[in-house]
């Protein structure tokens, strides 16, 4: 049974899932048999607190999306949504109204929040969530995990002048939601991070492996922050599976979310060589041995080979699921053992 190992963030890396699963099943991935395992690490530090109840924005992205629950156009949250305790919280003038709760989604957040105050762990709230998930068809056999059991937060300065210090910080949550990352982020603060541990299954998960996969995920405040967890990077260079990522950037920018804002306040260059360079090759202590970029970066592919990880420039836009499954085979080939 191969195991193929994703370490994800939400809207992006969901969808990127979508392809791989689809690939999978086509037998379009070479190499890769249709009973291949998928294992997904999903990044936690989008994480928040509101209005009393824990929310997981990319857990919930990864579960709904292949639980066929999630809302296509937003990308986020359940289709067929209806807003009424959201409208009611606001006519109580209770803040915030800037982050919206579906009806349905609160449900999600309900049951989490009752567990985890129950003393169950991230981890087992995630798996019982997604025994109801995991009976759709498009669910694939996944297994979806928390990085971490710990709280993290990403949280954000931004100027502010009113500030003594000039500069005020916020959850990342409002920073993308409420600001739109319309203003520079000047610095991120990982909350917890540091003493964060990996959830139970995560080292195996990338132990076991017979691949590792980055999906085009933010670099920051995603897949970043899932590299931020004490023991992943290690876990990540001494497996035997070959690790492989795909550019977020295309063309010097995001495709959607806010990486470029991201990249500046790390002082990462906006390119999609830039990237790869900061994940770093295995070889001199990072976790890439191979980087797809965009046909529009053929230009990039030469420096990230010089820096050790293999390069190859391919379509990188996820515009079907085919497209997705095509950008995995990509991947996949460019690691393989010849
Ligand atoms: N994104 C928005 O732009 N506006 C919202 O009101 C909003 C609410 C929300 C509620 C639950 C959830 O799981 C996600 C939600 N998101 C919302 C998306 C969220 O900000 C993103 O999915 C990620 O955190 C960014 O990668």
């Amino acid at each position: 049974m191969q195991k193929i190992t994703v370490l994800s963030g939400g809207v992006g890396g969901a969808r990127f899932i979508q392809g791989l699963l689809h690939g999978i099943a086509r037998g379009s991935l070479p190499g890769i048999a249709a009973d291949a395992e998928v294992t997904v690490i999903a990044n936690t530090a989008d994480d928040l607190w509101i209005h009393g109840l824990k929310v997981c924005p990319d857990l919930d992205t990864v579960m709904y999306t292949l639980g066929d629950g999630i809302d296509t156009e937003r990308g986020w949250g359940r289709r067929e949504e209806t807003w009424s305790a959201k409208t009611e919280l606001a006519l109580y003038g209770v803040e915030p109204t800037w982050f919206g709760l579906g009806d349905r989604d609160i449900a999600t957040h309900l049951v989490r929040t009752q567990m985890l105050e129950s003393g169950y762990p991230l981890s087992e709230v995630t798996a019982a969530l997604c025994r109801r998930w995991s009976q759709a068809d498009s669910w694939g056999g996944v297994r979806l995990l928390p990085m971490t059991d710990d709280r993290v937060e990403t949280h954000v300065a931004v100027a502010d002048l009113e500030e003594p210090s000039g500069r005020r910080v916020i959850h990342f949550q409002e920073y993308w939601v409420r600001l739109r990352a319309e203003v520079p982020a000047e610095a991120l603060v990982f909350v917890g991070l540091e003493q964060s541990t990996p959830a139970p299954g995560v080292l195996d998960a990338i132990a076991e492996a017979d691949l590792v996969i980055l999906p085009p995920s933010n670099p920051v405040v995603s897949v970043g922050t899932i590299l931020g967890v004490p023991g992943i990077r290690e876990a990540l260079a001494g497996t035997a599976a070959p690790v492989v990522g795909l550019s977020p950037i295309v063309a010097d920018t995001h495709v959607h979310g806010m990486a470029k804002q991201m990249l500046d306040a790390i002082g990462v260059d906006v390119t999609a060589a830039a990237v790869a360079l900061h994940y770093g090759s295995r070889a001199a202590g990072g976790v890439l041995d191979g980087w797809l970029v965009d046909g529009s970066d053929s230009s990039h592919v030469a420096a990230v080979e010089s820096a050790g990880i293999a390069c190859a420039a391919v379509p990188l836009m996820m515009t079907d699921h085919d497209a997705t499954a095509a950008m995995a085979a990509a991947a996949i080939d460019l690691v393989r053992p010849a």
